[in-house]
C-alpha cells in the first residue's frame, strides 16, 4: 500500500509543517509558531517567500528592517509567552543570514526558542559562486551559515527536499524541549527551497508537543528537604526558570509558609512582587543590599531556574558562608550541577511544590524572618530615595526609572538590555507582575531594546510596553520603530540620553582608563579623548529625537523629571509609538551594594593610573570562591 503524499516544494511543505505545530502544557494548547518575520532577497523570495505569500492564512508574515532585530523580536515574543510559542525568521543568503548571528547567540544564551530559516548557496553548486556566496577553498560544502553552528541548539542544512522531514521534526523537538531550547537553524539552499517532493501527509498533520513537568526522584527531594530543615539561614535565588515554568504562585506560597527569603536574578525578576514579605530583590553584582547581605550569611541556597551567571554570583563572591551548600532546581542537568549543588533536575513549579510538601510545618526562625523584613524595609527606603533625588540641572537616571515605574500600570512591561540601565533597573524597578520585567541580560545586546519591545507587544497586546533605551543602544538599532508604526504595535520608548556609553565610561574610569572612547565628542588633536568626569566639551550636532520623528514616532522632548511625568501621562492617549527623549546626568549613577564584578586590570602599564584599580582587583579576587 502506498503512503498518502502531497506534492509540494520544500518551502511550501515547511510553511505547512510550521503552521501545524502546537505546544501543550497543563492541558492548554498553543500554536508553536504564531508568525514569520522576514526580509527577502534572491535567497528566499522564490522559496519561503512564495510559500508564505501563497498561504497567508497559515502563517502571518511580518516585515522587519534588520535581520538581527527580527531574531530579537522573536526571542522577546517567546520569552513573554514563557517559551510556549515563538516566531520563525526567514532571510536571504549571505549578509541577510549572517545578520542573524548576534540574535541567535542572544536567544541561545537566554534559552529562548527561535527558528531561523536563512537561504543558503545552491546545493547543486551549478552557479557557484552565487551572489553573496563566500567560497571556502578547502571545503566545498561550507557556507557562511556554518557560522551559526556554535550558537544554535540544533543546526541542519536541507540539501535534498526529503531531508526536511527528519530535520523539521528534530528542530521542533529542540525548540520545545525546556532544557535544550535556544536558536535553531534550518539552512535552506535556494535551489532546494523550490524543488518539489511527494511529502507524506502525516508529516503535515496537526502535531502537539507536550511539555511535561518532571520532578526529581523522591530520594533527592527528601535529601534537599532535610538540608533545608537543618538550615539556619536558607535563601532562594529565583532565576528565569521560575517565570518560564509559571512557578511564581507555587514559590510565593512556599515563601509565605516557610519564611525563606527570595532574591532574584535579572531573568528571574518578577518572581516575587516587590512588597511581599521575603522579597529581597536583585542579587549579585547589581544586587540590593538586602539580597547581598542575606547571601553573604546564607548557609543553604536554593537556586531555582538559574544559570548562575557572574552577575548573579557577583563573580563567585556573593555567597560567603563557610560551608554554604547549594540545592539547584533546574530542568537542565548542566545547570542543576553547578556550584557543586545537590541537583534537582526537574520542572521548577512541580519541584517547588514537591519540596513545599516536604517542608510542611517547617519555618525559618522568627529572628531570621525579622532580619529579612528589616533589610527589605531599609531597601525600599533606599529605592524611594533614589526615585526622588531631586538632582539637577539634568535628572539622574534613577529618577527617570522612578517616574516610569510610578506612572506605568502593574501589568505593563519594562524592556531593556544594555548600558547602565539594566543594573539600575535590576536594583530599583518595583515589580508587580511576573511578566512585567523584561531585561535581556544574558547576552546584554545593545540594540535589543526596541526590537525586543516589539516582540513583547506582539505577544501581549493588552499590556503597555515601556522600552528603556540608552543613546548608545538606540544608535545601534532604532529602525524597528518603523516596524512598530507599520504594524500598529504601540511602544512607549524612553530614550535616556547621556551623550555616550556612560556605563562603560564609569567602568573604564574605575579601572584607570579615564573613560577612553566612551563619550560622543569631536576628534581633537588626533584623539577622541577621555571622559574623566569633565562636564565641558562640545557635543555633536546629533538629534536623536528628530531621528525618531523621522521614523514616524510621536516624539516628546522632556527636559526634566516633571516634563517626563507629563510626557508619560500624555503618551497614554497616543495610539502610535511614542518616543520620549530625556537627557540625564551621565555622572550620577546608582551605587553598588556590597558586591563585586570580576573585570581584569592590566598587570603592567606605562602609567601609574592602574595601581589603585589593580590593587582593588586583587582585593576583590581574594573574596572569590570555587564552590566545588
Ligand atoms: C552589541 C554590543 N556592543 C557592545 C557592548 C558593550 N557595551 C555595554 S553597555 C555599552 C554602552 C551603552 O551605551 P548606552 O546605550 O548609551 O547606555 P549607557 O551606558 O549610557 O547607560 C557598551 C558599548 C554591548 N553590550 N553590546
Ligand atoms: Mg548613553
Amino acid at each position: 500500500m502506498s503512503e498518502l503524499t502531497t506534492r509540494l516544494t520544500t518551502a511550501q511543505a515547511l510553511v505547512r509543517f510550521l503552521a501545524a505545530q502546537h505546544s501543550q502544557r497543563d492541558g492548554v494548547q498553543h500554536r508553536l509558531f504564531e508568525g514569520c518575520f522576514g526580509i527577502f532577497g534572491h535567497g528566499n523570495l522564490t522559496g519561503v517567500g512564495q510559500a508564505l505569500s501563497e498561504h497567508p492564512d497559515l502563517l502571518t508574515y511580518y516585515q522587519a528592517r534588520n535581520e538581527q532585530a527580527m531574531v530579537h523580536t522573536a526571542s522577546a515574543f517567546a520569552r513573554q509567552r514563557n517559551r510556549l510559542s515563538t516566531l520563525a525568521c526567514t532571510t536571504s543568503i549571505g549578509p541577510g543570514a549572517t545578520n542573524m548571528l548576534t540574535g541567535a547567540a542572544a536567544a541561545t544564551v537566554n534559552r529562548l526558542p527561535v527558528l531561523l530559516l536563512p537561504g543558503d548557496a545552491f546545493a547543486s553548486r551549478r552557479p557557484d559562486p552565487v551572489l553573496q556566496q563566500l567560497e571556502v577553498p578547502w571545503r566545498g560544502e561550507m557556507t557562511v551559515n556554518d557560522c551559526f553552528q556554535p550558537v544554535c541548539r540544533y543546526w541542519d542544512r536541507i540539501s535534498r527536499p526529503e531531508q526536511l522531514v527528519p530535520a523539521a521534526l528534530a528542530a521542533v523537538r529542540v525548540l520545545t524541549n525546556q532544557a535544550e531550547t535556544g536558536a535553531v537553524m534550518l539552512s535552506l539552499p535556494q535551489d532546494v527551497q523550490v524543488e518539489a517532493y511527494d511529502y507524506p501527509v502525516e508529516f503535515l498533520a496537526r502535531r502537539t508537543w507536550t511539555i511535561d513537568r518532571p520532578i526529581p526522584i523522591a530520594r533527592v527531594l527528601d535529601e534537599a528537604a532535610a538540608l533545608i530543615r537543618g538550615a539556619k539561614r536558607p535563601m532562594i535565588v529565583a532565576g528565569g526558570g521560575v517565570i518560564y515554568s509559571e512557578a511564581t504562585e507555587a514559590l510565593r506560597e512556599v515563601v509565605r509558609r516557610t519564611g525563606i527569603p527570595v532574591a532574584e536574578t535579572q531573568a528571574g525578576k518578577g518572581s516575587m512582587p516587590f512588597d511581599q514579605p521575603g522579597a529581597l530583590g536583585a542579587i549579585g553584582a547589581t544586587g540590593t543590599l538586602a539580597a547581598n547581605r542575606t547571601a553573604a550569611g546564607a548557609d543553604v541556597v536554593i537556586a531555582i531556574g538559574t544559570r548562575f551567571s557572574d552577575f548573579t554570583t557577583a563573580s563567585k563572591t556573593v555567597f560567603r558562608g563557610e560551608g554554604v551548600r547549594f540545592i539547584n532546581v533546574n530542568i537542565a542537568d548542566a545547570d542543576a550541577h553547578k556550584l557543586a549543588g545537590l541537583a534537582l533536575v526537574g520542572d521548577a513549579r512541580a519541584t517547588v511544590e514537591a519540596l513545599g510538601e516536604r517542608l510542611a510545618e517547617w519555618t525559618v526562625e522568627a529572628e531570621y524572618r525579622e532580619l529579612c523584613d528589616r533589610l527589605q524595609a531599609d531597601w525600599d527606603k533606599e529605592v524611594s530615595r533614589l526615585y526622588h533625588l531631586d538632582h539637577g540641572p539634568l535628572p539622574a537616571q534613577s529618577e527617570v526609572i522612578g517616574a516610569v515605574n510610578e506612572l506605568s500600570g502593574p501589568k505593563d512591561v519594562v524592556v531593556c538590555a544594555a548600558g547602565s540601565m539594566p543594573g539600575d533597573l535590576h536594583k530599583l524597578w518595583r515589580t508587580r507582575d511576573a511578566k512585567g520585567y523584561h531585561v535581556e541580560y544574558g547576552y546584554s545586546t545593545m540594540g535589543y531594546e526596541i526590537a525586543g519591545g516589539l516582540g513583547v507587544k506582539l505577544a501581549a497586546p493588552d499590556r503597555d510596553v515601556f522600552v528603556m533605551v540608552g543613546d548608545g543602544s538606540y544608535l545601534m538599532m532604532a529602525q524597528e520603530i518603523v516596524t512598530s508604526v507599520q504594524e500598529r504595535l504601540k511602544l512607549t520608548v524612553v530614550l535616556v540620553d547621556n551623550q555616550g556609553f556612560a556605563s562603560i565610561g564609569a567602568l573604564s574610569r574605575s579601572k584607570g582608563s579615564a573613560g577612553f572612547g566612551t563619550r560622543y565628542r569631536y576628534r581633537t588633536g588626533g584623539s577622541l579623548g577621555d571622559d574623566s568626569g569633565n562636564r565641558e566639551g562640545d557635543t555633536l550636532p546629533v538629534d536623536l529625537a528628530l531621528n525618531a520623528e523621522g521614523f514616524g514616532a510621536h516624539v516628546i522632548r522632556a527636559k526634566n523629571v516633571e516634563e517626563l511625568r507629563d510626557a508619560l501621562v500624555a503618551a497614554r492617549d497616543i495610539d502610535r509609538t511614542v518616543v520620549i527623549h530625556v537627557p540625564v546626568d551621565r555622572y550620577e549613577g546608582v551605587p553598588g551594594y556590597e558586591s563585586w564584578w570580576d573585570v581584569p586590570v592590566a598587570e603592567v602599564s606605562e602609567s601609574d593610573n592602574l595601581d589603585t584599580p589593580r590593587g582593588e582587583h586583587e582585593q576583590g579576587s581574594r573574596l572569590r570562591r570555587w564552590y566545588v
